[in-house]
């Protein structure tokens, strides 16, 4: 008998075994997401602490017009890290574009919410790609030359630090290529006691996503980890303006992941993902640092989150 191992899933491995070995054990946040980890993230969206989803669900709502007026219609709409596409149709209904080409690592999750799409939308040409939304992408292959409109919600651009959030919009930039268009929403600093309880509902959905982590590593791993002697903490970082998640050892514990084993004393923690949160203008920073031009931003009357729309800029001959 043989087994046959997927990228996915060697990256997986090769992911966790590098990231238990550091001395502060750290796990890349893009693993969260197996089918378990989407559907718990989509419950999330819907706790009553967690403010981004529905802040920018009604911005999308209350600047549908301005967004056409922008972007102008029939654009391909590219969106990177789609999950459930639950924000997709305010802008489809805007913007009408003949193709949607929904990006997310989340497989099978990304295939059904593309069928759903599709299925709501009967005139769309719908075509879902499974994979990682850091690596450059040709899009001529199915869409030619076409005009393009990124789409970048939840402020997922927040999970990268931001030399990284850079490169990235870098990449989209080069992906979309010249005279495109990027919708993009970005959650903002403010007081970090309503940061931290986002990020640690009182229903336990955040603990579970964070702890279903553990769990994956058991179920694709051949882990043998007893996830009951860790806990989810999610804790502000002033310094550097992000809300870090970790998995707490609540005892001393060890455990084997792929016939490697690895110990953790009592309070030691596993590194889980990062989430920034930027000023207005540091927004702005980004997007010039990465070759895009801010062109709107708008924000609720709390402040608590931005939707912003840039072009990409043009190229710039510097002597
Ligand atoms: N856009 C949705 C979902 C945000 S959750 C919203 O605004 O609510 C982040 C999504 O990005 C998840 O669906 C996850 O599977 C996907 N994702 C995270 N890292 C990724 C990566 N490196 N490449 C592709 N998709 C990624
Ligand atoms: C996808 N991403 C933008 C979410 C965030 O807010 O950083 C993931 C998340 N983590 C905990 N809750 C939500």
């Amino acid at each position: 008998m043989s087994d046959l191992l997927t990228q996915a899933q060697t990256d997986f491995a090769q992911a966790v075994l590098a990231g238990l070995s550091q001395r502060q054990k750290v796990i890349p946040a893009r693993f969260f997401y197996d089918r378990r980890g989407s559907e718990l993230f989509e419950q999330i969206t819907a706790q009553p602490e967690y403010y981004p989803t529905r802040t920018e669900t009604a911005l999308l709502r209350e600047h549908s017009a301005d967004i056409l007026r922008l972007a102008g219609e029939g654009r391909v709409v590219v969106e990177f890290g789609s999950g459930s596409s639950a924000k997709t149709p305010l802008l489809l209904k805007a913007v009408r574009p003949p193709i949607y080409i929904p990006i997310d690592i989340s497989d099978a999750y990304l295939a059904e919410a593309a069928q759903a799409t599709a299925k709501a939308h009967p005139k769309l040409r719908v075509v879902p790609i499974a994979g990682d939304f850091t690596m450059p992408l040709y899009l001529g292959g199915v869409i030619g030359d076409a005009p393009r409109l990124g789409f970048f919600p939840g402020s997922t651009i927040g999970n990268f630090g931001p030399p990284a959030a850079v490169d990235l919009l870098r990449s989209f930039a080069a992906t979309l290529g010249t005279d495109s268009r990027l919708v993009i929403g970005i959650d903002l600093r403010k007081d970090p006691r309503v940061i931290e309880v986002a990020y640690d509902d009182a229903a336990g959905v955040t603990a579970a996503f964070n702890l279903n982590l553990l769990h994956r590593i058991n179920r694709e791993l051949g882990g043998t980890i007893d996830v009951d002697t860790f806990e989810h903490r999610a804790e502000w970082n002033d310094g550097l303006g992000r809300i870090e998640m970790h998995l707490v050892a609540r005892q001393d514990v060890a455990f084997d992941i792929a016939g490697r084993r690895f110990a953790m004393r009592e309070g030691e923690t596993i590194h889980t993902e990062n989430s920034y949160k930027y000023r207005i203008e540091e927004a702005a920073i980004l997007a010039r640092a990465s070759g895009w031009e801010p062109m709107a931003v708008w924000t609720d009357l709390d402040r608590l989150f931005s939707l912003h729309v840039w072009a990409t800029a043009k190229e710039r001959i510097e002597p």
